[in-house]
């Protein structure tokens, strides 16, 4: 009689530990997620940086803020991510970015003139 009992308790125990630890695991891996990563691009005549580096399923924003008023960098292309944005002059415009795989992704004025590159680079195996 003692043995169920005890078998009882043991299988209570594991159901609960069980239930337990999943959520466990799961609260640590938010705690775990990577912040985002933010990277001032200053627009004068020029990108400065005009070349940026992340890596590989990096959570990017790009804040840029134009400086010149030059009717060549009033928009910002990244053609190949699909994304076109107006930088108005002295009005910090945020680009959040997706979760990129690793490659080399131009960024350009509308005119295709002024050029900046964002290389993200693929993380250790
Ligand atoms: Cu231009």
């Amino acid at each position: 009689m003692p043995n169920v009992i005890l078998r009882v308790v043991l299988s209570t125990c594991v159901t609960a530990v069980a239930g337990v630890l999943p959520a466990a695991a799961e609260a640590a891996k938010v705690e775990r997620a990577p912040a985002v990563r933010e990277i001032e691009v200053v627009v004068d005549g020029s990108y400065r940086p005009d070349r940026i580096t992340v890596a590989e399923g990096e959570r990017v924003r790009l804040n840029f803020v134009r400086r010149d008023r030059s009717p060549c960098t009033r928009e910002v292309v990244f053609a190949a991510l699909g994304i076109r944005r107006e930088l108005p002059t002295d009005q910090p415009v945020t680009i959040e970015l997706p979760a990129l795989t690793a490659g080399v992704y131009e960024f350009n004025c509308g005119m295709n003139m002024t050029r900046g590159v964002l290389e993200v680079v693929a993380r250790k195996p």
